[in-house]
């Protein structure tokens, strides 16, 4: 092939043109094609030969075959490429056709690791939140004190500063407002609230996860620990609204539509009302408990897993909104608890001690459907 084509007089570029046409159409699959490419195009290739000859003919000459060289070029280039094309596809059509993928059988296991407790839960938040309509928003593990304390409408040196014990850190240096000069390590998520508000127009409708610190140690406290945070602002937002997405919201998580659900009136600077919510349970004969209502004999008991209530007209206006036009509600949820109570981990200090064990039996496998 290539020898007749070093052969080729210059006139005959038509029929060469030709019988390189048939050699791309016959190729019938991609392999056959790129020799014949590398066999035309190539560096020792039929074309580039005649390409080489340009240099021993006369200028006028060389510029008229050249133009028709680089033409028969482009030309079989372009051929090359549909007809490329063209097989890929064909190849791709027979390899979708022959193969057979059996959609009975089930997905392979991870072969290790488990995800923890805590991020399982965090999961099923979303996806119960995400449901009606809530999306997620971020705030910093370290705070100052205007967004943890200060325009959650703890007035300085207020007792209700005291009800969480706080990690305090180094001032910033050069801040002459004090609320945003000291720093401390979140005491809590509701800090999430007064950045989105500040940073957003309402209305708002969020949630947000994260650490919060506090100088707590026992089996239901640890220094860091997780807490999911809700707050919905608009217009014409209730009460009403807060017990009902708040009632919604832990049935869903327990799996439980009869859940009972109880709001007790309390304390917190940023609500008013506030309420602490509780869910039903009851005492087991092995010393274990039974999440829902309480049967003939059984006694009710009561477990607190989170705060709530009206967002305070003085933290709206802290953030530049205006509490006539707008209202809404807060709560917020200690995510080690409801975990504990969904799965039945007794201490919540185990969460953190890093013991494959541990992360072996109360870990869910990465493929695991939720319920
Ligand atoms: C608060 O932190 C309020 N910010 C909640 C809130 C938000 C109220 C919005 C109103 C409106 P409290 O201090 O009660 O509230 O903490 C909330 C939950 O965090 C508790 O119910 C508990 O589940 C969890 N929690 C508190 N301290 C610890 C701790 N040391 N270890 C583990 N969980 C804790």
């Amino acid at each position: 092939m290539k020898d007749s084509a070093k052969n080729a007089s210059m006139t005959d570029i038509a029929s060469l043109k030709q019988e390189l046409a048939h050699q791309i159409e016959s190729a019938r699959d991609t392999k056959t094609l790129e020799d014949v490419r590398v066999h035309v195009l190539g560096k020792s290739g039929q074309i580039t030969a005649l390409m080489k000859t340009l240099g021993q003919m006369d200028p006028e000459e060389r510029k008229t075959k050249g133009q028709e060289l680089n033409a028969l070029k482009d030309e079989i280039a372009a051929l090359i490429s549909s007809q490329e094309s063209a097989l890929k596809k064909q190849e791709m059509d027979a390899k979708l056709a022959n193969e057979t993928i059996d959609i009975t059988l089930s997905p392979r296991p991870a072969a290790t690791g488990k995800i923890h407790p805590i991020s399982r839960t965090m999961e099923e938040l979303v996806s119960i939140f995400g449901a009606m309509g809530f999306s997620v928003a971020e705030g910093p593990d370290i705070e100052d004190d205007w967004h943890n304390f200060t325009a959650l409408n703890f007035p300085p040196g207020h007792p209700a500063r005291e009800m969480q014990d706080t990690f305090f850190l180094p001032d910033t240096p050069g801040e002459s407002d004090p609320a945003r000069a000291k720093k401390l390590l979140r005491t809590h998520t509701s800090s999430v609230q007064i950045r989105h508000m500040e940073n957003n127009k309402p209305p708002h409708k969020i949630i947000c996860f994260g650490r919060t610190y506090r100088s707590d140690w026992d089996m239901t406290h640890t220094p860091m620990f997780h807490q999911v945070e809700c707050l919905y602002i608009d217009k014409g937002v209730t009460m009403a609204h807060l017990k009902g997405c708040l009632t919604d919201f832990v049935r869903a998580f327990f799996n439980n539509d009869s859940l009972p659900v109880r709001f007790r009136p309390s304390f917190f600077p940023f609500v008013e009302p506030g309420a602490e919510v509780d869910i039903g349970y009851v005492k087991d004969d092995k010393g274990g408990i039974r999440l829902g209502a309480a049967r003939d004999g059984e006694e009710q008991r009561w477990m607190e897993i989170l705060g709530a209530g009206m967002v305070h007209p003085n933290v709206l206006k802290n953030c530049g909104i205006d509490p006539n036009e707008y209202q809404g509600f807060a709560f917020g949820c200690g995510i080690e608890r409801i975990t504990m109570l969904k799965y039945g981990i007794p201490d919540l200090r185990t969460f953190f001690d890093s013991d494959i064990r541990w992360l072996s039996h109360y870990g869910f496998d990465p493929v695991e459907s939720r319920n």
